[in-house]
Protein backbone atom coordinates (compact mmCIF):
# COMPACT_ATOMS: atom_id res chain seq x y z
CA UNK A 1 0.00 0.00 0.00
CA UNK A 2 1.01 3.12 -0.85
CA UNK A 3 0.91 5.97 2.27
CA UNK A 4 -1.72 8.58 1.53
CA UNK A 5 -3.04 7.80 -1.80
CA UNK A 6 -6.30 5.92 -1.92
CA UNK A 7 -6.20 2.00 -3.86
CA UNK A 8 -9.38 1.33 -2.34
CA UNK A 9 -10.67 0.25 -6.34
CA UNK A 10 -10.40 -1.97 -9.05
CA UNK A 11 -8.02 -1.20 -12.12
CA UNK A 12 -7.52 -2.35 -15.90
CA UNK A 13 -5.31 -0.46 -18.07
CA UNK A 14 -4.20 -0.44 -21.45
CA UNK A 15 -1.38 1.58 -23.28
CA UNK A 16 -1.69 3.10 -27.16
CA UNK A 17 1.24 4.96 -29.18
CA UNK A 18 0.71 8.33 -29.55
CA UNK A 19 1.47 7.30 -33.40
CA UNK A 20 -1.95 6.32 -33.58
CA UNK A 21 -3.37 10.00 -32.81
CA UNK A 22 -3.89 10.71 -36.44
CA UNK A 23 -5.81 7.38 -36.92
CA UNK A 24 -8.39 7.66 -33.84
CA UNK A 25 -9.15 11.45 -34.80
CA UNK A 26 -10.14 10.02 -38.44
CA UNK A 27 -12.17 7.38 -37.00
CA UNK A 28 -14.61 10.09 -35.83
CA UNK A 29 -13.60 12.67 -38.48
CA UNK A 30 -15.43 9.53 -40.61
CA UNK A 31 -18.27 9.64 -39.15
CA UNK A 32 -18.93 13.08 -38.98
CA UNK A 33 -18.56 13.62 -42.83
CA UNK A 34 -20.89 10.49 -42.76
CA UNK A 35 -23.38 12.40 -41.24
CA UNK A 36 -23.62 9.81 -38.82
CA UNK A 37 -23.05 12.10 -35.49
CA UNK A 38 -26.74 13.94 -34.42
CA UNK A 39 -26.84 17.71 -34.46
CA UNK A 40 -28.40 17.76 -30.93
CA UNK A 41 -26.28 20.92 -29.76
CA UNK A 42 -25.80 19.34 -26.25
CA UNK A 43 -24.47 16.52 -27.86
CA UNK A 44 -22.07 18.68 -30.41
CA UNK A 45 -20.85 20.89 -27.30
CA UNK A 46 -19.26 17.64 -25.55
CA UNK A 47 -17.98 16.09 -28.25
CA UNK A 48 -16.27 18.73 -30.43
CA UNK A 49 -14.57 19.96 -27.43
CA UNK A 50 -12.54 16.82 -28.12
CA UNK A 51 -9.62 16.14 -29.98
CA UNK A 52 -6.99 13.36 -30.57
CA UNK A 53 -3.42 15.70 -30.56
CA UNK A 54 -0.82 16.13 -28.40
CA UNK A 55 -1.52 18.24 -25.58
CA UNK A 56 0.20 21.42 -25.04
CA UNK A 57 1.25 20.78 -21.48
CA UNK A 58 3.26 17.33 -22.40
CA UNK A 59 4.54 18.52 -26.18
CA UNK A 60 6.89 15.28 -25.47
CA UNK A 61 4.23 12.61 -24.85
CA UNK A 62 5.12 9.40 -26.27
CA UNK A 63 2.02 6.72 -25.18
CA UNK A 64 -1.90 7.13 -23.98
CA UNK A 65 -2.75 5.15 -20.75
CA UNK A 66 -6.70 4.17 -20.79
CA UNK A 67 -7.85 3.34 -17.26
CA UNK A 68 -10.87 1.78 -16.57
CA UNK A 69 -12.22 1.71 -12.85
CA UNK A 70 -15.14 -1.05 -11.59
CA UNK A 71 -17.84 1.29 -10.70
CA UNK A 72 -21.56 -0.32 -8.98
CA UNK A 73 -24.93 0.76 -10.05
CA UNK A 74 -25.58 2.80 -6.83
CA UNK A 75 -29.42 2.54 -5.51
CA UNK A 76 -30.73 4.94 -2.60
CA UNK A 77 -34.02 4.93 -0.90
CA UNK A 78 -36.13 8.27 -0.81
CA UNK A 79 -38.21 8.34 1.61
CA UNK A 80 -41.92 9.65 1.22
CA UNK A 81 -45.46 9.52 2.12
CA UNK A 82 -44.66 6.67 4.24
CA UNK A 83 -43.36 4.97 0.83
CA UNK A 84 -39.58 4.00 0.50
CA UNK A 85 -38.89 4.64 -3.64
CA UNK A 86 -35.42 2.64 -4.19
CA UNK A 87 -33.65 4.86 -7.15
CA UNK A 88 -31.00 3.43 -8.99
CA UNK A 89 -27.84 6.35 -9.85
CA UNK A 90 -25.74 5.02 -12.81
CA UNK A 91 -21.92 4.68 -11.90
CA UNK A 92 -19.91 7.89 -13.18
CA UNK A 93 -22.58 10.14 -12.04
CA UNK A 94 -21.66 9.80 -8.18
CA UNK A 95 -18.15 10.11 -7.09
CA UNK A 96 -16.67 7.25 -5.57
CA UNK A 97 -14.12 9.95 -4.02
CA UNK A 98 -11.12 8.53 -5.86
CA UNK A 99 -8.88 11.94 -7.21
CA UNK A 100 -7.43 12.33 -10.24
CA UNK A 101 -4.29 12.51 -8.17
CA UNK A 102 -5.00 9.16 -6.84
CA UNK A 103 -5.08 7.94 -10.62
CA UNK A 104 -1.57 9.66 -11.32
CA UNK A 105 -0.33 8.59 -8.71
CA UNK A 106 -0.92 4.99 -9.22
CA UNK A 107 -0.23 4.99 -12.70
CA UNK A 108 3.38 6.63 -11.67
CA UNK A 109 4.42 3.42 -9.49
CA UNK A 110 2.59 0.66 -10.64
CA UNK A 111 2.35 1.07 -14.16
CA UNK A 112 4.56 3.44 -15.26
CA UNK A 113 7.11 1.69 -11.97
CA UNK A 114 10.11 4.39 -13.24
CA UNK A 115 11.12 7.66 -11.66
CA UNK A 116 11.23 10.59 -13.75
CA UNK A 117 8.04 10.77 -15.71
CA UNK A 118 4.97 13.01 -16.14
CA UNK A 119 1.54 11.90 -16.16
CA UNK A 120 -1.26 14.24 -17.37
CA UNK A 121 -5.14 13.32 -17.31
CA UNK A 122 -7.12 14.52 -20.34
CA UNK A 123 -10.78 15.36 -21.08
CA UNK A 124 -10.26 15.80 -24.77
CA UNK A 125 -10.32 12.31 -25.96
CA UNK A 126 -12.70 9.94 -26.74
CA UNK A 127 -12.19 7.28 -23.99
CA UNK A 128 -14.41 4.58 -25.27
CA UNK A 129 -12.87 4.75 -28.57
CA UNK A 130 -9.58 4.94 -27.23
CA UNK A 131 -10.39 1.65 -24.74
CA UNK A 132 -11.58 -0.31 -27.88
CA UNK A 133 -8.86 0.57 -29.99
CA UNK A 134 -6.30 -0.24 -27.16
CA UNK A 135 -8.10 -3.92 -26.75
CA UNK A 136 -9.45 -3.09 -22.95
CA UNK A 137 -13.04 -3.28 -23.93
CA UNK A 138 -15.71 -3.79 -26.56
CA UNK A 139 -18.52 -1.69 -27.93
CA UNK A 140 -22.44 -3.21 -26.70
CA UNK A 141 -24.77 -2.36 -29.30
CA UNK A 142 -26.20 0.58 -27.49
CA UNK A 143 -22.81 2.19 -28.45
CA UNK A 144 -21.62 1.42 -24.64
CA UNK A 145 -18.02 0.11 -23.74
CA UNK A 146 -18.18 -3.22 -22.02
CA UNK A 147 -14.93 -5.21 -20.18
CA UNK A 148 -14.51 -8.37 -19.66
CA UNK A 149 -15.83 -9.44 -15.91
CA UNK A 150 -17.04 -6.22 -15.26
CA UNK A 151 -19.40 -5.51 -17.88
CA UNK A 152 -20.37 -2.10 -18.31
CA UNK A 153 -20.09 -0.80 -14.80
CA UNK A 154 -17.10 1.05 -15.33
CA UNK A 155 -15.38 4.89 -15.41
CA UNK A 156 -12.89 5.07 -18.02
CA UNK A 157 -10.21 8.02 -17.65
CA UNK A 158 -7.26 8.72 -20.21
CA UNK A 159 -3.90 9.73 -19.43
CA UNK A 160 -1.07 11.63 -21.72
CA UNK A 161 2.72 10.46 -20.75
CA UNK A 162 6.27 11.55 -21.74
CA UNK A 163 6.85 7.29 -20.94
CA UNK A 164 7.69 4.92 -23.89
CA UNK A 165 5.98 1.63 -23.41
CA UNK A 166 7.62 -1.18 -25.00
CA UNK A 167 3.71 -2.92 -26.05
CA UNK A 168 1.78 -1.03 -28.09
CA UNK A 169 -1.82 -2.08 -28.26
CA UNK A 170 -3.77 -1.30 -31.14
CA UNK A 171 -6.86 -3.69 -32.41
CA UNK A 172 -9.97 -2.98 -34.70
CA UNK A 173 -13.31 -1.93 -33.43
CA UNK A 174 -15.15 -4.49 -32.12
CA UNK A 175 -18.20 -5.13 -30.83
CA UNK A 176 -19.10 -7.70 -27.97
CA UNK A 177 -19.74 -11.27 -29.61
CA UNK A 178 -23.19 -11.28 -27.33
CA UNK A 179 -24.69 -8.83 -29.58
CA UNK A 180 -24.60 -10.67 -32.70
CA UNK A 181 -28.22 -12.04 -31.64
CA UNK A 182 -29.00 -10.10 -28.99
CA UNK A 183 -31.69 -6.88 -29.70
CA UNK A 184 -32.19 -6.49 -26.07
CA UNK A 185 -31.08 -2.75 -25.57
CA UNK A 186 -32.54 -1.84 -29.12
CA UNK A 187 -35.96 -3.29 -27.49
CA UNK A 188 -35.47 -1.56 -23.72
CA UNK A 189 -34.37 1.87 -25.32
CA UNK A 190 -37.41 3.94 -24.96
CA UNK A 191 -36.88 6.31 -27.01
CA UNK A 192 -35.24 3.96 -29.90
CA UNK A 193 -32.12 5.89 -29.82
CA UNK A 194 -30.30 2.71 -30.33
CA UNK A 195 -30.30 1.83 -34.19
CA UNK A 196 -31.85 -1.49 -35.61
CA UNK A 197 -28.87 -4.05 -36.48
CA UNK A 198 -27.40 -2.82 -39.79
CA UNK A 199 -23.82 -2.90 -40.45
CA UNK A 200 -24.07 0.80 -41.89
CA UNK A 201 -25.97 1.92 -38.95
CA UNK A 202 -24.09 1.26 -35.40
CA UNK A 203 -23.92 4.55 -33.88
CA UNK A 204 -26.99 6.20 -31.42
CA UNK A 205 -28.80 8.87 -31.91
CA UNK A 206 -27.86 10.94 -29.11
CA UNK A 207 -30.51 13.50 -29.61
CA UNK A 208 -32.92 10.68 -28.86
CA UNK A 209 -30.57 9.28 -25.79
CA UNK A 210 -32.55 10.50 -22.43
CA UNK A 211 -29.04 11.34 -20.92
CA UNK A 212 -28.67 14.25 -22.81
CA UNK A 213 -31.61 15.92 -21.11
CA UNK A 214 -31.97 14.57 -18.00
CA UNK A 215 -28.28 15.28 -16.48
CA UNK A 216 -28.62 18.50 -16.92
CA UNK A 217 -30.91 22.01 -16.30
CA UNK A 218 -33.72 22.57 -18.57
CA UNK A 219 -37.15 21.18 -19.29
CA UNK A 220 -37.03 17.67 -20.66
CA UNK A 221 -38.88 17.29 -23.93
CA UNK A 222 -42.15 16.34 -24.03
CA UNK A 223 -41.93 13.60 -26.45
CA UNK A 224 -40.02 11.33 -23.87
CA UNK A 225 -42.55 9.65 -22.03
CA UNK A 226 -43.01 9.97 -18.67
CA UNK A 227 -42.66 6.28 -17.87
CA UNK A 228 -39.25 6.37 -20.06
CA UNK A 229 -37.47 7.73 -16.95
CA UNK A 230 -35.64 5.03 -14.70
CA UNK A 231 -32.90 6.86 -12.62
CA UNK A 232 -31.62 10.10 -10.47
CA UNK A 233 -29.93 11.09 -13.09
CA UNK A 234 -28.76 9.03 -16.59
CA UNK A 235 -30.84 6.29 -18.00
CA UNK A 236 -29.93 2.93 -17.32
CA UNK A 237 -32.57 1.10 -19.58
CA UNK A 238 -30.11 -0.49 -21.87
CA UNK A 239 -27.31 -1.94 -19.58
CA UNK A 240 -29.94 -3.12 -17.14
CA UNK A 241 -31.30 -6.22 -19.04
CA UNK A 242 -27.96 -6.74 -21.07
CA UNK A 243 -26.11 -10.38 -21.25
CA UNK A 244 -23.03 -8.32 -20.67
CA UNK A 245 -23.94 -6.81 -17.41
CA UNK A 246 -25.42 -10.28 -15.63
CA UNK A 247 -22.49 -11.00 -13.38
CA UNK A 248 -22.38 -7.42 -12.27
CA UNK A 249 -25.64 -5.82 -12.27
CA UNK A 250 -26.56 -6.80 -8.78
CA UNK A 251 -23.28 -5.51 -7.27
CA UNK A 252 -25.41 -2.78 -6.05
CA UNK A 253 -23.87 0.60 -4.09
CA UNK A 254 -26.32 0.72 -1.26
CA UNK A 255 -26.07 4.98 -0.54
CA UNK A 256 -27.44 6.25 2.75
CA UNK A 257 -31.63 6.97 2.86
CA UNK A 258 -32.89 10.24 2.04
CA UNK A 259 -35.30 11.04 4.47
CA UNK A 260 -39.01 11.73 4.48
CA UNK A 261 -38.08 15.48 5.41
CA UNK A 262 -35.10 15.71 3.02
CA UNK A 263 -37.11 14.32 0.17
CA UNK A 264 -40.31 16.62 0.72
CA UNK A 265 -37.92 19.79 1.10
CA UNK A 266 -35.82 18.68 -2.27
CA UNK A 267 -39.58 18.54 -4.20
CA UNK A 268 -40.47 21.46 -2.30
CA UNK A 269 -37.79 22.92 -4.39
CA UNK A 270 -36.74 25.62 -1.99
CA UNK A 271 -33.00 26.83 -1.32
CA UNK A 272 -31.90 25.08 1.99
CA UNK A 273 -28.26 24.70 2.66
CA UNK A 274 -28.94 21.88 5.18
CA UNK A 275 -30.75 20.16 2.77
CA UNK A 276 -27.66 20.82 0.28
CA UNK A 277 -25.00 19.38 2.64
CA UNK A 278 -27.14 16.78 3.23
CA UNK A 279 -27.83 15.30 0.46
CA UNK A 280 -23.86 16.14 -0.89
CA UNK A 281 -22.73 13.88 1.33
CA UNK A 282 -24.98 11.14 0.60
CA UNK A 283 -26.00 11.51 -2.80
CA UNK A 284 -22.05 12.13 -4.05
CA UNK A 285 -23.31 13.58 -7.03
CA UNK A 286 -22.28 17.05 -6.24
CA UNK A 287 -20.12 19.24 -4.36
CA UNK A 288 -22.15 21.70 -1.55
CA UNK A 289 -20.69 24.86 -3.98
CA UNK A 290 -22.21 23.16 -6.88
CA UNK A 291 -25.92 22.74 -5.30
CA UNK A 292 -27.00 25.60 -7.06
CA UNK A 293 -27.15 23.81 -10.47
CA UNK A 294 -27.82 19.82 -9.42
CA UNK A 295 -30.33 20.28 -6.79
CA UNK A 296 -33.05 21.37 -9.84
CA UNK A 297 -31.74 18.68 -11.77
CA UNK A 298 -32.17 16.02 -8.90
CA UNK A 299 -35.28 17.52 -7.76
CA UNK A 300 -36.98 18.03 -11.80
CA UNK A 301 -35.76 14.57 -12.20
CA UNK A 302 -36.97 12.73 -8.77
CA UNK A 303 -40.54 14.20 -8.58
CA UNK A 304 -41.33 12.03 -12.63
CA UNK A 305 -39.85 8.98 -10.58
CA UNK A 306 -41.51 8.96 -7.44
CA UNK A 307 -44.94 10.39 -8.84
C1 LIG B 1 -20.87 12.70 -25.25
C2 LIG B 1 -21.08 11.64 -24.18
C3 LIG B 1 -22.38 11.20 -23.93
C4 LIG B 1 -23.56 11.64 -24.79
C5 LIG B 1 -23.51 10.80 -26.11
C6 LIG B 1 -23.24 9.29 -25.90
C7 LIG B 1 -22.54 8.58 -27.07
N1 LIG B 1 -22.87 7.31 -27.25
O1 LIG B 1 -21.73 9.17 -27.78
C8 LIG B 1 -24.74 11.31 -23.85
C9 LIG B 1 -25.05 12.52 -22.99
C10 LIG B 1 -26.04 10.87 -24.58
C11 LIG B 1 -24.13 10.23 -23.00
C12 LIG B 1 -24.86 9.25 -22.38
C13 LIG B 1 -24.30 8.24 -21.65
N2 LIG B 1 -23.02 8.16 -21.24
CO1 LIG B 1 -21.63 9.34 -21.85
N3 LIG B 1 -20.16 10.27 -22.50
C14 LIG B 1 -19.98 11.13 -23.47
C15 LIG B 1 -18.49 11.50 -23.64
C16 LIG B 1 -18.27 12.89 -23.02
C17 LIG B 1 -18.02 11.46 -25.10
C18 LIG B 1 -18.51 10.23 -25.88
C19 LIG B 1 -18.17 10.30 -27.34
O2 LIG B 1 -17.02 10.55 -27.66
N4 LIG B 1 -19.13 10.10 -28.26
C20 LIG B 1 -18.88 10.20 -29.68
C21 LIG B 1 -19.18 8.86 -30.34
C22 LIG B 1 -19.05 9.02 -31.87
O3 LIG B 1 -18.21 7.95 -29.90
P1 LIG B 1 -18.58 6.42 -29.60
O4 LIG B 1 -19.88 6.36 -28.90
O5 LIG B 1 -17.39 5.83 -28.96
O6 LIG B 1 -18.82 5.90 -31.09
C23 LIG B 1 -18.10 4.88 -31.63
C24 LIG B 1 -18.94 3.74 -32.10
O7 LIG B 1 -20.14 4.23 -32.67
C25 LIG B 1 -18.00 3.11 -33.10
N5 LIG B 1 -18.61 2.55 -34.29
C26 LIG B 1 -19.04 3.22 -35.38
N6 LIG B 1 -19.51 2.33 -36.28
C27 LIG B 1 -19.35 1.09 -35.74
C28 LIG B 1 -19.67 -0.17 -36.23
C29 LIG B 1 -19.40 -1.30 -35.45
C30 LIG B 1 -19.78 -2.64 -35.97
C31 LIG B 1 -18.79 -1.16 -34.17
C32 LIG B 1 -18.50 -2.35 -33.34
C33 LIG B 1 -18.46 0.13 -33.67
C34 LIG B 1 -18.76 1.22 -34.47
O8 LIG B 1 -17.14 4.12 -33.56
C35 LIG B 1 -17.43 5.32 -32.91
C36 LIG B 1 -16.15 6.07 -32.68
O9 LIG B 1 -15.38 6.11 -33.82
C37 LIG B 1 -17.78 10.36 -22.82
C38 LIG B 1 -16.49 10.79 -22.07
C39 LIG B 1 -15.31 10.84 -23.01
N7 LIG B 1 -14.38 11.69 -22.72
O10 LIG B 1 -15.21 10.09 -23.97
C40 LIG B 1 -18.88 9.91 -21.85
C41 LIG B 1 -19.00 8.39 -21.58
C42 LIG B 1 -18.90 7.70 -22.91
N8 LIG B 1 -20.35 8.22 -21.09
C43 LIG B 1 -20.43 7.28 -20.26
C44 LIG B 1 -21.65 6.79 -19.75
C45 LIG B 1 -21.59 5.83 -18.57
C46 LIG B 1 -22.88 7.18 -20.31
C47 LIG B 1 -24.25 6.60 -19.97
C48 LIG B 1 -24.29 5.10 -19.81
C49 LIG B 1 -24.75 7.29 -18.71
C50 LIG B 1 -26.10 6.81 -18.23
N9 LIG B 1 -26.21 5.76 -17.49
O11 LIG B 1 -27.07 7.42 -18.51
C51 LIG B 1 -25.09 7.04 -21.21
C52 LIG B 1 -25.06 5.96 -22.30
C53 LIG B 1 -25.73 6.37 -23.59
C54 LIG B 1 -25.30 5.50 -24.75
N10 LIG B 1 -26.10 4.50 -25.09
O12 LIG B 1 -24.22 5.71 -25.32
C55 LIG B 1 -19.09 6.65 -19.93
C56 LIG B 1 -19.01 5.29 -20.64
C57 LIG B 1 -18.53 4.14 -19.80
C58 LIG B 1 -18.70 2.88 -20.61
N11 LIG B 1 -18.91 1.78 -19.94
O13 LIG B 1 -18.66 2.89 -21.82
C59 LIG B 1 -18.11 7.72 -20.47
C60 LIG B 1 -16.84 7.16 -21.04
C61 LIG B 1 -17.79 8.69 -19.32
C62 LIG B 1 -16.72 8.11 -18.40
N12 LIG B 1 -15.64 8.83 -18.24
O14 LIG B 1 -16.77 7.06 -17.85
N13 LIG B 1 -22.79 10.33 -22.97
S1 LIG C 1 -28.31 -5.90 -24.75
FE1 LIG C 1 -27.52 -7.42 -26.19
S2 LIG C 1 -27.11 -6.26 -28.08
FE2 LIG C 1 -27.33 -4.78 -26.42
S3 LIG C 1 -25.24 -4.42 -25.70
FE3 LIG C 1 -26.09 -6.03 -24.40
S4 LIG C 1 -25.49 -7.97 -25.40
FE4 LIG C 1 -25.20 -6.31 -26.89
S1 LIG D 1 -29.16 5.31 -22.02
FE1 LIG D 1 -31.41 5.06 -22.13
S2 LIG D 1 -32.10 6.50 -23.70
FE2 LIG D 1 -29.89 6.29 -23.93
S3 LIG D 1 -29.59 4.67 -25.45
FE3 LIG D 1 -29.59 3.63 -23.45
S4 LIG D 1 -31.73 3.08 -23.07
FE4 LIG D 1 -31.73 4.56 -24.75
Amino acid sequence: MYSGINLDFKYKYRTISVEHLKDLQEDIDKLRREGKLSDNEVYRSYIDTKKFEIPENLPNAKSIIILAIFSKLAVVNFHLDGKIHEIMIPPNYYDDGTTVEDFENLIIKDIIQEPGYKVEFTRKLHVKLLAVRSGLGEYGRNNICYIDGWGSMINLFAFFTDFQFEEDNWTEIKMMDQCKNCTICINNCPTNAIPLISDENFVIDAGKCISVYNEIQGIIPDWIPTDAHNALIGCMRCQKPCPGNKEVINLTEKLDDITENETKVLLEGQRDEKLANSLSKKLKIFSPSNSDKSLPVIKRNLAVLVK
